[in-house]
């Protein structure tokens, strides 16, 4: 199985790239954000908790996210693998990730870090936010999301640097030229 972590600060451009990959390679794609927006929209329990956190740029609690994730890997037991799309983001999802995988007899095939400058950043989620009416895309909510990824996500790529799984890929340029530029990372990940 081929099991992708697609990682980098807010707005790196995580889940445009999911969507690209996805298809290449004939991968499930499991985004935590839109996980978690999809419950929001629906007004569950899950869904509500998870408002109070993204609306204050904080990530939502481990064991809510890591319970989502283990649902949909029961749930696509015939995938091929999967993408995991802002997924894990503490050191503690990271544990829970290798323990889940491994229930299932299989592993991470490697994490692909997209590195983007901050005030590329900013400028990318002040223009979704002007459209997208995403209530964690204004200037303050974007600040504290940023600083939320310094402080506890960050660390997570030392997590997969110890174990030879890291890669690192410039996410600064065209979609498809950065997409490019991950295939490559992918195949090196096949081999
Ligand atoms: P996410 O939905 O994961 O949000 P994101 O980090 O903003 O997205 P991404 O990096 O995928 O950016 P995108 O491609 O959309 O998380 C939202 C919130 O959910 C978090 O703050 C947290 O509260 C919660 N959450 C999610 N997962 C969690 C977890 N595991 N644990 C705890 N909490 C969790 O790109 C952004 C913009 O850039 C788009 O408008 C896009 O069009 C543009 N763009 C992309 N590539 C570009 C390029 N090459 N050039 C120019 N623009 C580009």
């Amino acid at each position: 199985m081929l099991n992708i972590i697609l990682f980098g600060p807010p707005g790196a451009g995580k889940g445009t790239q999911s969507e690209m990959l996805k298809k290449e390679h004939k991968l499930i794609h499991l985004s935590t954000g839109d996980l978690l927006r999809a419950e929001r929209s629906a007004q569950t329990d899950l869904g509500k908790k998870a408002e109070f956190f993204i609306n204050q740029g904080k990530l939502v609690p481990d064991e809510v996210v890591i319970g989502m994730i283990e649902h949909q890997l029961e749930a696509h037991e015939e995938a091929q693998g999967f993408i995991f799309d802002g997924f894990p983001r503490t050191k503690e999802q990271a544990r829970a990730l290798d323990e889940m995988l491994k229930r299932h007899q299989t592993q991470v095939s490697g994490m692909i870090e997209l590195k983007v400058d901050q005030i590329e950043l900013v400028e990318r989620l002040l223009l979704r936010g002007a459209t997208s009416g995403r209530a964690d895309d204004t200037e303050d909510v974007i600040a504290k999301r940023i600083r939320e990824y310094e402080d506890k996500t960050k660390p997570v790529a030392d997590y997969y640097r110890e174990q030879q799984k890291h890669f690192a890929v410039d996410g600064v340029g065209e979609v498809e030229e950065i997409a490019r530029r991950i295939n490559q990372v992918v195949e090196e990940m096949k081999r």
